[in-house]
């Protein structure tokens, strides 16, 4: 299995607890490097953006809301496999369906407001990585 890279938001409601660390913490223990990472306060144009494929469904107007209501910490990771480790522990992203241990199941507070986002695949992974980082900010 190759190295990988992955792309993460750690969430509004999680910065604005000051989550930032504790999530960190169990990226890095779980063997995630991160190799980039910027603070920032979405726009609304990016958060549409990002979402563009959940654009029809019902809790798009919330959702864009909610990424631009506080700041987000913006993540490249990088380690073996790092896009189904990342997505593992994270946990499910109902946290009523994560599972003991997970990111989710520790911190998120509702489907909505879950804490953390991370790309479900290698497609995904690159371009959401490219929407927010240039390759000179990310050191491996
Ligand atoms: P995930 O890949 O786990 O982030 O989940 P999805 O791509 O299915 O959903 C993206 C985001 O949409 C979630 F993080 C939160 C939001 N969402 C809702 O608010 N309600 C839902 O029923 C499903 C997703």
């Amino acid at each position: 299995m190759a190295t990988e890279r992955t792309f993460s938001i750690i969430k509004p409601d999680a910065t604005e607890r000051n989550l930032t660390g504790k999530i960190n913490a169990v990226f890095e223990g779980a063997g995630l490097r991160i190799v980039g990472q910027r603070r920032i306060r979405m726009t609304r144009a990016q958060a549409e953006q990002f979402y563009g494929e959940h654009k029809e469904r019902p809790f798009f107007g919330e959702l864009v809301e909610f990424m631009t209501s506080a700041p987000v910490v913006i993540q490249v990771l990088e380690g073996e496999n790092a896009i189904l480790k990342h997505r593992e522990v994270m946990g499910a992203t109902n946290p009523a369906n994560a599972a003991e241990g997970t990111i989710r199941k520790l911190f998120a507070k509702s489907v909505g407001e879950n804490s953390v986002h991370g790309s479900d695949g290698p497609e995904a992974a690159t371009r959401e990585i490219a929407l927010f980082f240039k390759e000179e900010e990310i050191v491996g």
